[in-house]
């Protein structure tokens, strides 16, 4: 690719940028007729001096430096993309702190190697692991009075359709669900409060979106015309799936009202298209709306049905079963063609659709479809109150919690900053309404987006974060495979600030920010958090039940309880490793050489590996995590007989 100065955005015009753009990253991405006019240019446009801050301080003191030892003042919950974990970022600053692991195995961690966590990633019978893939999108915490309780935040991976919830005390994955008769798990979001019970004001379920429509039940049929996908319930503590929802189309990213009451998704295929000529096909798509309480009535009343082998009550929220506004379950919101995200304001009013394929974002008042559901409001449609031209690709919305939306547009590499209740106005008739505030480069063609506390009642709107999905000059190059690039904006002021680009592995998607006193991280395990702890060194010992074996011991630095154990060729061993050190930040690991073994107990942890001893001799099992002046001296023999 040539390296063009003009890349650096000084003097691009929008249209000089939009070419080269085109040229570089999205050959056979055909756009069709979605040229955006510009009827609203921005205030101060694109041409106008791009806002990069030139050094690390700036007007408004928001800033990604922390001197060293200064604390981050927020947490990031980034998807890990293809290593199927969830990182842990701390903000401004974008230091890593913590990737969790959660769908493919971690050696660090011992995940998907040692019994407990293999417990959690599902096994086959033989006891080896079902899946060692995993590509996660979405990341997303529970609630309490509409902003985050610090119990818990979910991802998905849409390969195998699972959802995995962490717990936000141990920061650890603690359960995994895979939904039953879903390919193509898209977009979650956890419920903000019960629609039914005023007193759950917290989150007790999570929506799941299916993407790809599947014959149902599974049985390879070829017509893609009889396909359909299905939106899942999973409970959020149980982490059960509680029920589906049959649908046409097929649903991508998810948000919830606050109200309890309304969970959306965008539809891109409402076509039902096997080929994406069919799918963007029709001008206009939808948004999907699910009335939670009647959904639950309806599984209540067994107005359902199973498919296959699957347990799981799915009801009826195709179109057919849904005409009579009284009674219906989904209702289906008109948005132009091939929406891509959908997000509620922080005012509790508004669901927003991003275009994609149209230069549009569309603006749904949540009050609207409720009078639709209620048989008050005829047209569904008049319960979108804007519609308006924002630029080329819009994919996904952040807020400030000052009425202003920041909307990603992969096609044009920028974020757009607009005024909700300006659009609104401008929609209604008032063309003098300037709803386009702000307009800033990104490097280069953005998906995510998201601002501090942004989809939460306390959206406090300092700084955005964006998923750029091509670096392509901005860092050394390494390669065909170049970083993507996080890109850190102040969003304070009138105009975005870009603070800092972060190099990442792909392929990330979607992200949180949140205060850092919503949560309260415990650094040390409790013994009693597991059942097979050694809560004494003298409980140690090799232990044998024919060819099974249990080896128990525990760790202080600098030693384990046995310095030495002995175990037979072909032995079924089980070996349960407990850390007695309490001290935080004292970590042990455990590594058996040629046992494909390497695990590590945190403070008070306990875990266990299972394997099959191999060839006589004798294995040096040393401690993995430095712990010590002695860390080295860590070890003891694993002696094999014959
Ligand atoms: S969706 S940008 Cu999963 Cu937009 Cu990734
Ligand atoms: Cu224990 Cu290193
Ligand atoms: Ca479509």
């Amino acid at each position: 690719m040539k390296n063009d100065s003009t890349l650096s955005g000084n003097d691009t015009t929008a249209w000089g940028r939009r070419r080269f753009l085109n040229t570089a990253a999205l050959t056979g991405l055909t756009l069709g007729a979605a040229a955006c006019t510009d009827k609203q240019p921005a205030a101060s446009g694109p041409t106008a001096a791009p806002a990069v801050a030139s050094n690390a301080a700036h007007a408004s003191g928001n800033d990604t430096h922390l001197k060293p030892g200064e604390l981050d003042t927020y947490y990031g919950l980034w998807s890990g993309g293809h290593t199927g974990d969830m990182r842990v970022l701390g903000l401004p600053s974008g230091r890593e702190l913590l990737r969790i692991p959660c769908f493919v195995p971690d050696a660090l961690v011992g995940w998907g190697h040692t019994n407990e966590s293999k417990a959690i990633m599902g096994t086959k019978p033989n006891g080896a692991l079902r899946y060692t893939v995993g590509d996660t999108h979405h990341t997303h915490a529970s609630y309490k009075d509409g902003n985050y309780d610090g119990r818990y935040a979910w991802i998905n991976d849409k390969i195998n359709s699972r959802i995995a919830r962490i717990r936000l005390d141990y920061f650890i994955c603690d359960k995994i669900t895979q939904l039953p008769n879903v390919q193509g798990f898209h977009g979650i979001f956890p419920d903000k409060r019960d629609p039914v019970d005023p007193a759950i004001n917290y989150t007790t379920r999570v929506f799941c979106g299916g993407e790809f429509g599947i014959p149902l039940p599974n049985a390879g049929i070829e017509d893609a015309d009889t396909y359909r996908s299905l939106f899942s319930c999973v409970d959020a503590e149980t982490m059960e799936v509680r029920w589906q929802v049959l649908i046409d189309g097929n649903c991508d990213l998810v948000a919830t009202s606050y109200d309890g009451k309304l969970a959306a998704s965008n539809q891109y295929n409402t076509e039902m298209g096997a080929k994406y000529e069919d799918m963007m096909s029709a001008e206009r798509d939808a948004c999907i709306f699910f009335n939670i309480a009647r959904i639950e009535e309806a599984v209540k009343a067994g107005k359902f049905k199973t498919i296959g082998s699957s347990k799981v009550p799915v009801v009826d929220g195709t179109h057919a079963a849904n005409k009579d506004p009284k009674t219906a379950l989904t209702a289906h919101v008109s948005v132009p063609k091939n929406p891509h995200g959908v997000n509620a304001s922080p005012d509790q009013k508004y669901f927003i659709c991003a275009g994609k394929l149209s230069p549009t974002a569309t603006v749904i008042e949540l009050a609207k479809v409720l009078e639709w559901f209620d048989g008050t409001r005829e047209d569904l449609d008049s319960s979108i109150v804007a519609e308006v031209e924002i630029g080329l690709g819009p994919l996904h919305t952040a807020f400030d919690g000052r009425g202003n939306a920041y909307t990603t547009l992969f096609l044009d590499s920028q974020i757009v900053k607009w005024n909700v209740d300006a659009a609104i106005k401008f929609h209604a008739g008032d063309k003098n309404a300037k709803y386009v505030v702000d307009r800033l480069d990104v490097q280069y063609q953005p998906g995510h987006i998201n601002g501090s506390q942004s989809e939460t009642v306390a959206a406090d709107g300092k700084y955005l974060a964006v998923g750029c999905k091509f670096s392509k000059d901005r860092f050394l190059p390494v390669g065909p495979l170049h970083a993507e690039n996080e890109q850190i904006i102040d969003m304070s002021g009138e105009k975005m600030v870009l603070l800092a680009d972060h190099p990442v592995r792909g392929e990330p998607h979607d992200f949180i920010i949140f205060k850092r006193d919503l949560v309260k991280p415990k650094q040390v395990y409790d013994l009693d958090d597991f059942p097979n702890a050694i809560k004494d060194p003298k409980e140690s010992g090799v232990f044998r039940n024919g060819k099974k074996v249990t080896v128990k011991m525990t760790s202080q630095a600098p030693a384990f309880s046995l310095r030495e154990f002995k175990v037979k060729k072909g032995d079924e061993v089980t070996l349960i490793l407990t850390n007695l050190d309490k001290i935080e930040d004292l970590t042990h690991g455990f590594a058996i050489p040629n046992h494909d073994v390497n695990f590590i107990v945190n403070p008070l942890e306990t875990a266990s590996v299972t394997f099959t001893a191999g060839e006589p001799g004798v294995y040096w099992c040393y401690c993995t995590h430095f712990c010590h002046a002695l860390h080295l001296e860590m070890r003891t023999r694993m002696i094999v007989e014959a």
